[in-house]
């Protein structure tokens, strides 16, 4: 393993700009559950039965009670060694792009600066009737009872929505174009702590190695992105970050 670090190593040290896509398994240290893990958040519900239009419409108590439980959990937790280390990685790289799939917002609160979020933020609720776009979040008291499942709404009076791409929803315009504009001239694309099902997400690590990108996964698992890249770093994404980190030249 400690050769393939050093690989890793070698290669961002011969890079000038860095594209970083993000998963479920970099906040998986912060003890936020990942969907499809052992204990994954999926374990007890089913993505259709909760991250889609159909079920918000069929029942948007359950769904805002699933959002509330899971900012419950990320308002508890911290960001871990990985989100830091990828804010060093910002740090070293005069052309960097972070992709997340994770709605938690730790790599804001770590300190990341220049942060695309492909799937939304869960503290952040959108307004079926106006539109609006606000901050909305349990009160930290909620965090362990269970939560109020009071639908959340609008000064408008309109009833308000987990600012997020649900499956089915297209992925914010905007978002997928600058992504691609980035990955387009990056010399590197870490993906790290996604099992590459989420399309269009999963698509990334095929796009960046046609654009010439070099590519490296780190993640515990072998995933279906694993042969397609040029080098998989098996293992904690908050160990291996660190040590790539420690050993590049400062800032
Ligand atoms: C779209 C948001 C165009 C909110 C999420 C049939 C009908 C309709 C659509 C489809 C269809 N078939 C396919 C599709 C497309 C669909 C899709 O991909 N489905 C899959 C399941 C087959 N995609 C979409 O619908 C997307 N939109 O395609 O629009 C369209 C429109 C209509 C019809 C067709 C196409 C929208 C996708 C966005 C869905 N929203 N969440 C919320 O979070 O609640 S997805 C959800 O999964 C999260 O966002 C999450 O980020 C994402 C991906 O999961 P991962 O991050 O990879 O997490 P996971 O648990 O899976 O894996 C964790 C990994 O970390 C593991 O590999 C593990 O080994 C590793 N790990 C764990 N610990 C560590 C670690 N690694 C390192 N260190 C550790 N410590
Ligand atoms: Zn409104």
């Amino acid at each position: 393993m400690k050769e393939k670090i050093e690989i890793a190593i070698q290669i961002l040290k011969n890079s000038r700009s860095l594209f970083i896509l993000t998963g479920a398994g970099v906040s998986a240290e912060s003890g936020i559950p990942t969907f499809r893990g052992k204990d994954g958040l999926w374990k007890n519900y089913s993505a259709t039965d909760l991250a889609t239009p159909e079920a918000f419409r069929r029942n948007p108590e359950l769904v805002w009670e699933w959002y509330h439980w899971r900012q419950g959990i990320i308002l508890n937790a911290n960001p871990n060694p990985a989100h830091y280390a990828i804010v060093e990685l910002e740090k070293r790289y005069k052309d960097f792009l972070l992709l997340t799939q994770n709605v938690d917002n730790l790599h804001q609160r770590a300190g990341s600066k220049n942060v695309l979020e492909l799937h939304g933020n869960i503290f952040r609720a959108r307004c079926l009737e106006c539109n609006k776009i606000i901050h909305h979040q349990i009160e930290q008291k909620f965090n362990d009872s269970p939560h109020p499942n009071r639908l959340p709404k609008c000064s408008c009076g309109g009833l308000l929505r987990p600012d997020v791409v649900w499956f089915g929803e297209l992925i914010p315009e905007g978002i997928w174009q600058r992504a691609m504009e980035f990955l387009s001239s990056a010399d590197v694309a870490i993906i790290c702590g996604t099992s590459g099902v989420v399309w269009p997400a999963a698509g990334i690590p095929e796009i960046a190695k046609n654009y010439g990108a070099k590519t490296i996964e780190i993640n515990l698992e072998v995933t279906p992105i694993s042969p397609l890249v040029d080098l998989s770093l098996p293992g904690k994404a908050g160990e291996i970050l660190p040590e790539i980190v420690k050993n590049l030249p400062a800032p």
